[in-house]
């Protein structure tokens, strides 16, 4: 019996949690829906003459072919055709650049900016497989390919639909987007950021072992990706030592190609850097090597790969590497700002910021519904440290507490500063005090929507901090 009532204690709580999410999320909602408006008004045609602007086939010919494309996808609609004239109705609704291009018939547009459009008119295409890329450094790799199927007797009639959104209703959407909400915090295979736990070696050195390896990795609920880890996690495993500590780092290599470990933002020797070919020899396949070092902090550090780096980090291979006590630090950098009432901080919390590869859009390595929550007491402290190992700028906003920045890149501010949106570059490192002051379920999320959210509910870099 008591286990029943605990069970439908957790139960409210679920619900309750689930549905202040919800109630946050129509707020977010109708932002994401004027910041939408917003780029249509502004959306450039780059139509290279006018005759193209109606979007039905004049002879009944031509098929067109929607094309969406995001980091890191792109999406056609219809993508079987019929061989023959195909207009290619294209639109970047993601936040970088790209173009779409058929290198096989040596077609493409121009780079598109974020939410630009155009169209691009292939004549005469025959029946077999058509691939088609993103020619944007590395985003191919990242996914940003498809392939347009072209087959005698398949027909274009369907192909003059606008986008499958379309056919949602405003009902269908907010069941969706409903859905979604109720299965946060989605329990999923896989933890990153673990504590790693070292050995004392004989010549009094803290050895900590990380093993490059291939893992599935599950992103969000049922999505297995090929994440490359360290030690089976993303992000790697948290190394934390103190100044003065001798670190030994050993480091092997099980994937299928080499690598190498560099120390973002930690004082080592220039041997120990881990940038191949000039600081050392790639470590191949099933080898080690060895980085050693005596610790100089206070560091908000990061290890990452430095090899083939803009495909291993992405798919998962990066990690935090902190010296000293940042709760302390960080506690005294706030000097009392924060409304803390007992001076201590009671969390520190690891925030990896991801945006390309395997893992893609995502928060310590997951994609709401699956990303961690956290909960305060009204009153207690969190020292977040947010990693940018992604390729783009995340401007992160905590609905509340505001953070009290204080520290950039392991270094402490001379004056800290309140801020509720932060925006964390690539390879940047933000130290942030943040001390709950209202009881409630407070969003917590990257600000560039298309990072949060789509018309089927929120997803990717979005969590929620539980205040009670
Ligand atoms: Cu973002």
């Amino acid at each position: 019996m008591s286990d029943n009532s605990s069970g439908s204690t957790v139960q409210k709580n679920e619900s309750f949690l689930a549905k202040s999410v919800v109630g946050l999320m129509f707020v977010a909602v109708s932002i994401a829906a004027l910041v939408l408006g917003v780029v249509a008004v502004v959306a450039i045609n780059n139509n290279n003459g006018g005759s193209s602007s109606s979007s039905s086939s004049a002879a009944g010919s031509t098929t067109t072919v929607h094309v969406r494309m995001t980091e890191f996808a792109i999406t056609m609609s219809p993508a079987t055709i019929p061989p023959g004239d195909v207009d290619f109705d294209i639109t970047n609704a993601g936040t970088l650049e790209h173009n779409f291009a058929i290198k096989a018939l040596d077609k493409r547009t121009p780079f598109l900016k974020a939410g630009e459009t155009a169209h691009l008119l292939v004549s005469g295409i025959e029946a077999g497989a058509v691939a088609i890329v993103c020619e944007t450094a590395g985003h191919e790799a990242s996914g940003m390919k498809a392939t347009l199927t072209v087959a005698e007797g398949s027909s274009s009639s369907a192909s003059d639909t606008t986008m499958p959104m379309a056919a949602v209703t405003w009902q269908q959407m907010d069941k969706a987007m409903e859905d979604v909400a109720m299965k946060f915090p989605a329990k999923t295979e896989g933890v990153g950021n673990q504590e790693l736990e070292y050995t004392m070696s004989a010549d009094g050195y803290k050895e900590f072992v990380l093993t490059a390896k291939i893992v599935k990795w599950e992103v969000e609920p049922g999505k297995f990706v090929d994440a490359w880890t360290y030690n089976g996690m993303v992000p790697g495993p948290v190394i934390h030592v103190n100044s003065g500590d001798k670190v030994r780092i050993i480091h092997k290599n099980e994937l299928p190609e080499s690598t190498s470990l560099h120390l973002h933002g930690v004082r080592v020797p220039n041997a120990m850097d881990g940038v191949d070919p000039y600081t050392q020899k790639p470590i191949e396949p099933g080898a080690t090597f060895n980085y050693e070092f005596v610790a100089d902090g206070p560091a908000v550090g990061m290890y990452h790969s430095h090899h083939n780096a803009q495909v291993q980090i992405p798919n998962g291979m990066a990690g935090a590497l902190i010296i000293d006590d940042w709760k302390t630090l960080a506690m005294k950098a706030a000097g009392g700002r924060t409304g803390d009432t007992d001076g201590k901080a009671e969390q520190e919390v690891v925030m990896v910021l991801n945006d390309a590869g395997n893992i893609g859009l995502s928060l310590n390595g997951k994609s709401f519904p699956a990303t961690t929550p956290y909960t305060l007491k009204v009153g207690e402290t969190m020292v977040v440290h947010y990693y940018n190992e992604g390729f783009m700028t995340h401007p992160m906003h905590m609905h509340q507490p505001t953070g009290l920045v204080v520290a950039r890149d392991g270094n402490v501010l001379e004056s800290p500063y309140f801020a509720d949106t932060i925006s964390v570059a690539p390879g940047e490192r933000w130290t942030v005090v943040y001390t709950a002051k209202d009881a409630g379920v407070w969003a917590w999320h990257c600000h560039i929507l298309t990072h949060a959210e789509t018309p089927q509910g929120m997803r990717y870099m979005v969590t929620a901090v539980i205040v009670s």
